[in-house]
């Protein structure tokens, strides 16, 4: 399929020429009913309301002229289907098919890329004869005890989504069951994890999709060390998650071994066994099932051709209008939702390792913008820190709130006639409002501007398949951006040079004859880095 570049597309000059005059929130009948019954898009139990968006019909209606001519679902489908999209056309690259959503593709008689279906298949299979064999007790430590502990070890994608997931979904674990997660190289945030474990009734899960990552082979190390100083057999507690072939594919140091494979970008691989092994460990093979399930639905969503029933194309397109047409350089997510505290920091990953990129499909630079600054924190906390500056500071900043109307466990207490959960939600959007419509006063310091773009997502209840569907959502409007603005977005080179700056400085340190502990080390450290500056060049 050729592709266009972003600023050669015919929509991108009606869409600037609207951008001169976008929709004034501020004026005092611009939020009214219609508008708001209007600017309402509904999927997969998401009610999405974008009246507090800086757009309007003539907006959404060249909106959809971008999404035909740059043939955003025609791509999307191409990707299901299994093209191989994650390349730069003449240049070296990792060449590959990027097809998690066939991970989920599992409910239909009619898969849309069947081989990669089928090997997601066997591997649920797998992982439910296991989770079987756990719950039944046929799989045991050396004193005939249940595990009660799963703990995964990766990072970046093999940490971040997993992590974020089974957060959402704590207050549907399993009794008796709970995961942990260590990623990071420093050697305290696996003491601190291993700290309050009993680790005769812990099992591991090491993922590593490459089976080569510096940090996770570490923490490995680290966690057999603690094992057998326990007097505990490794292979005994140990799983692993890697790419089929790769160096960690070996059944004699697991007690057992799942696969992912290369057509699975680490940061989209939530929904392998990546994120399948604990996910199914904690909430049971059901639930995990219906997680999948909630992505499918949204992965069929996509497909949809008018923006305004394709919530994660129609979330791409107002991400695009914000940040290419109203100059926007960040995009903050703010879940109204504790559950969700590590939701933005996935999609941070996300969104900035597939779309910070400034070349073309073909390898040429970009003239125009590409991904935003993802950040976020849930409410209410955060309006009692950064919020100040989204209201009033200099850079305007679009705003995504994400809710749920009812909460997930159930406990509650009414208030001054209303309920915390009610509290939670009524903030959330009066927070919407308060950005957009702003409030004049004659004291300059209490002014607020408006006009501050955001929306809301809301749904019913943070369930499973609530959270499997809020993951595609966001999975899918990141690929539409990256599609629209020809750019590859399942690469990435950019973490590249750092890491193999950190190999060459590391096994100089190991070879440098001054290696002790502590500060002697950061002194070497630094003095390696001084003297090897000239490597950078
Ligand atoms: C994600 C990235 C990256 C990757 C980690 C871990 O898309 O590729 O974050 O997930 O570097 O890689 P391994 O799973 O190979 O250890």
């Amino acid at each position: 399929m050729p592709y266009k570049d972003f600023s050669a597309l015919n929509a991108t000059t009606r869409l600037a020429e609207l951008a001169g005059i976008p929709y004034d929130l501020t004026r005092p009948d611009a939020l009214n009913v219609d508008r708001f019954k209007t600017l309402k898009s509904s999927a997969c139990g998401f009610d999405l309301l974008f009246a507090t968006e800086r757009l309007d019909e003539a907006v959404l209606d060249a909106l959809q002229e971008l999404a035909d001519e740059a043939k955003l679902v025609e791509q999307f489908m191409a990707m299901k289907r299994g093209a191989v999209l994650n390349r730069i056309e003449g240049y070296a690259g990792e060449e590959r098919q990027v097809l998690h959503t066939a991970s989920r593709d599992v409910f239909t008689e009619e898969p849309q890329a069947p081989e990669a279906t089928t090997k997601a298949k066997q591997e649920l299979e797998k992982l439910r004869l296991f989770l079987d064999d756990l719950a039944q007790g046929r799989l045991v430590n050396a004193k005939g005890e249940s595990f009660t502990t799963l703990v995964q070890v990766g990072i970046g994608g093999s940490d971040l989504g997993p992590r974020a997931i089974s957060l959402a979904l704590q207050a549907y674990t399993l009794p008796g069951r709970e995961a942990r997660f260590i990623a990071n190289v420093d050697p305290d945030d696996t003491a601190a994890v291993l700290a309050g474990l009993d680790l005769s009734r812990s099992l591991f899960v090491i993922v590593s999709k490459s089976g080569t990552t510096l940090e996770t082979l570490t923490n490995e190390e680290l966690v057999r060390s603690a094992l057998t100083q326990a007097g505990l057999e490794p292979k005994q507690h140990l799983l692993a998650v890697t790419g089929e072939g790769g160096p960690m594919d070996d059944t004699g140091r697991y007690l057992a071994s799942f696969y992912m494979y290369d057509y699975i970008g680490g940061r989209y691989s939530a929904t392998s066994m990546v994120g399948a092994v604990t996910l199914g460990f904690t909430l049971g093979y059901g639930a995990l099932m219906e997680f999948l399930r909630g992505a499918w639905e949204m992965d069929v969503v996509g497909e949809k051709v008018d923006i305004r029933s394709n919530l994660p194309l129609l979330m791409a397109l107002i991400g695009i209008w914000n940040r290419n047409f109203l100059g926007c350089p960040t995009c903050a997510i703010l879940p109204y939702s504790q559950a969700l505290s590590r939701f933005p920091a996935h999609l941070q990953q996300c969104d900035m390792e597939s779309n910070g990129k400034s070349v073309t499909r073909q390898g040429r630079a970009v003239d125009w913008k590409t991904g935003p600054i993802i950040w976020g924190e849930p409410g209410t906390n955060g309006q009692h820190a950064f919020y100040q500056l989204i209201h009033q500071g200099t850079e305007i900043i679009p705003a995504e709130f994400i809710g749920f109307r009812r909460n997930q466990r159930g406990l509650d207490i009414e208030v001054s006639k209303t309920t915390s959960q009610e509290k939670l939600v009524v903030n959330m959007l009066a927070q919407s409002l308060a950005l957009a419509q702003g409030k004049e006063d004659d004291n300059p310091a209490r002014r607020f501007p408006g006009n501050r773009p955001n929306l809301v997502l809301i749904a019913e209840q943070l369930t499973p398949c609530q959270m499997g569907a809020l993951l595609a959502l966001y999975e899918h409007r990141i690929a539409f951006q990256g599609f629209c603005w020809n750019i590859n977005s399942f690469d990435q080179e950019g973490v590249q040079l750092g890491k193999v700056l950190a190999t060459k400085l590391l096994h100089i340190v190991a070879h440098s004859g001054t290696k002790g502990q502590g500060a002697t080390v950061a002194t070497s450290v630094e003095e390696v880095l001084l003297e090897q500056a000239g490597i950078l060049r």
